[in-house]
């Protein structure tokens, strides 16, 4: 039955760097959700014209989250859902049905590598049809309809049952619930050379890939075991569970512990990955060895020719402000036209779709190629799996052979959690006042040769959008402070740390960046003004 229900708006539905992003509890708020999906829906035009992919991370509030989705595309008329089995798909597999089947948008239930449950995170990613999360000037417009909405449409029923691959029409909405896996696998078989993965786990390779009870387990226990080979058991919590079984599906050295213990003993398996919940985010071991994600991206894009996919050239690359300046040497040497944009995955998409670039990274586990419009965890996993098989060589091996050829960049991200918004706001206020006035000066041995906001022109759209505020020293160190814009409550600054060496390739990076992170936090003033002396999390 087709209901139109009053509502009173929210004041607080803008979305950030990956969606809208709320404790689960706010999620759950009568009306809140549904407010939202309405205020999106109140900017398409033709509803009875658009099909939409629809899926999520399995996190708490998902299975509800999508059966009040479809009651409500189903009463505004939507022509036709595109449904992942029991409700999942995981973003990259999003974006590829999204692409492949030409549809008008899509929606992903989650809130990426936020830990879930009734007590954690619940989130909207909204895709439109480029395959990527939608540019500011859309959710600006969807932000102002949801301070105003007075009321939403709603189609009572009883819930429908995602278990059945099946295909139904429901008043003049076609459903159709697929296979969340198969055209996933079917992409990366047409980018990858399978037989060569094929033969590397029958000579006897091994590795462990940790889904954290998240999307993933479906889609890497395929591909890894069943297709390539792979010994049972080499894909570990792979079985999506609402509260991702007590995990934070975040594939970083804080999170990911279980996988660390794994990897960083003498008889470790030959190689180690994590994605995170939603599967865009991937994190690369070695035995007892990191992959840094700047490095990673570089890495990859140095390789590129060994890849069926991208064997023929690629158009360029890019990677998000902050992250490390690697790949900007590799793109130099291998004559690649190169760009920098802002924090967000949204941002590389006008430069796909103008052939500006194929492959792109963010250093906050982000990496991925123009085969789709958001970044891609197994993708990575893929792609390193390949340079493994073609060189012979380890994961320490291919890094430090990357480092001798480049020189290193040690890199760490340093995050101040938990702040008061008033507080972190007025610190980069104020910081970026003080800016102009830093160049010329001399910290130790760091002398500041710029400082200024990062300021990206979209050669496409030709939009402007500022984020981050970066301080450039003569011997090419850097920082660079941002504010995070995923966070469900207060703030979280972030400051990212960069010293880059031709020659010292064995230091540790905490080592390396300690005179530049004092610098850090006496420039921006971080102890006096949040009382905090160092910072919570470390990446
Ligand atoms: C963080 C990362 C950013 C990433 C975003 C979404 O944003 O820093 O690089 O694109 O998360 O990632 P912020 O604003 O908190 O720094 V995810 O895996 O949605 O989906
Ligand atoms: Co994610």
């Amino acid at each position: 039955m087709l209901q139109t229900i009053q509502t009173t708006p929210f004041s607080d539905q803008k979305m950030g760097t990956g969606g809208l992003r709320k404790k689960t509890k706010v999620m759950m708020q009568p009306h809140y959700f549904e407010n939202f999906i309405q205020s999106i829906f109140n900017t398409i035009e033709n509803l009875n014209k658009k099909t939409f992919v629809v899926g999520g991370d399995g996190r708490f509030y998902n299975e509800i989250a999508i059966q009040k989705f479809i009651k409500m595309a189903i009463a505004n008329n939507v022509s036709k859902l595109i449904i992942g089995q029991n409700g999942l798909l995981s973003t990259p597999a999003s974006s590829n049905i999204l692409l492949k089947y030409k549809t008008d948008g899509g929606f992903v239930f989650s809130a990426s590598h936020n830990p879930g449950g009734i007590n954690g995170d619940f989130g909207v990613k909204y895709a439109n049809e480029t395959g990527g999360q939608i540019p500011t000037s859309i959710s600006d417009k969807i932000y102002a309809i949801s301070k105003t909405i007075t009321e939403f449409k709603f189609y009572e029923m009883e819930d429908i049952d995602l278990s059945q691959l099946r295909k139904f029409k429901i008043e003049n909405t076609e459903i159709e619930i697929i296979d969340s896996v198969k055209d996933y696998v079917e992409m990366m078989q047409n980018i990858f050379d399978f037989e060569a993965l094929k033969n590397l786990f029958a000579r006897g390779f091994t590795m462990k890939f940790d889904a954290f009870n998240a999307v993933t387990g479906p889609y890497a226990q395929k591909i890894f075991e069943d297709i390539l080979g792979a010994a049972k058991g080499s894909v570990i919590n792979y079985n999506p569970l609402p509260d991702f079984g007590g995990k934070h599906p975040d594939p970083n050295l804080t999170y990911a512990t279980e996988l660390l213990e794994i990897m960083n003993t003498p008889n470790s398996p030959d190689f180690g990955a994590a994605n995170d919940g939603d599967g865009d985010r991937n994190m690369i071991l070695g035995r007892n060895f990191f992959v840094s994600p700047s490095d990673s991206l570089a890495i990859l894009t140095d390789y590129h020719k060994i890849i069926p996919a991208y064997k023929n050239g690629i158009y360029g690359v890019a990677k998000s402000c902050p992250t490390s300046t690697a790949v900007e040497r590799v793109a130099k040497a291998l004559n690649l036209p190169y760009y920098e944009v802002p924090t967000g995955w949204k941002y590389f998409v006008n430069l796909m779709d103008s052939n500006r670039i194929t492959l792109c990274g963010e250093e906050s586990f982000g990496t991925g190629s123009s085969h789709i419009r958001e970044k891609d965890g197994i993708w990575a996993v893929l792609f390193w799996l390949s340079i493994i098989a073609k060189t012979g060589m380890s994961v320490e091996e291919i890094t430090r052979d990357h480092w001798k050829k480049y020189g290193r960049s040690y890199y760490l991200r340093f995050d101040f959690e938990g702040l008061e918004t008033e507080v972190a706001d007025k610190l980069m206020q104020d910081l970026e006042a003080k800016l102009p006035k830093l160049a010329g000066l001399k910290f130790d041995d760091f002398k500041v040769e710029t400082a200024h906001p990062f300021v990206y022109n979209d050669p496409v759209d030709k939009s402007s959008t500022k984020n981050g505020l970066i301080v450039k020293f003569e011997d090419g160190s850097r920082i660079v402070y941002r504010l995070s814009g995923t966070g469900s409550s207060g703030a979280t600054l972030r400051v990212y740390l960069e010293k880059y060496s031709k020659n010292r390739l064995n230091e540790a990076p905490r080592q390396m960046l300690d005179n530049l992170l004092a610098i850090a936090m006496e420039i921006a003033e971080i102890t006096q003004r949040t009382g905090k002396k160092e910072a919570d999390i470390v990446t």
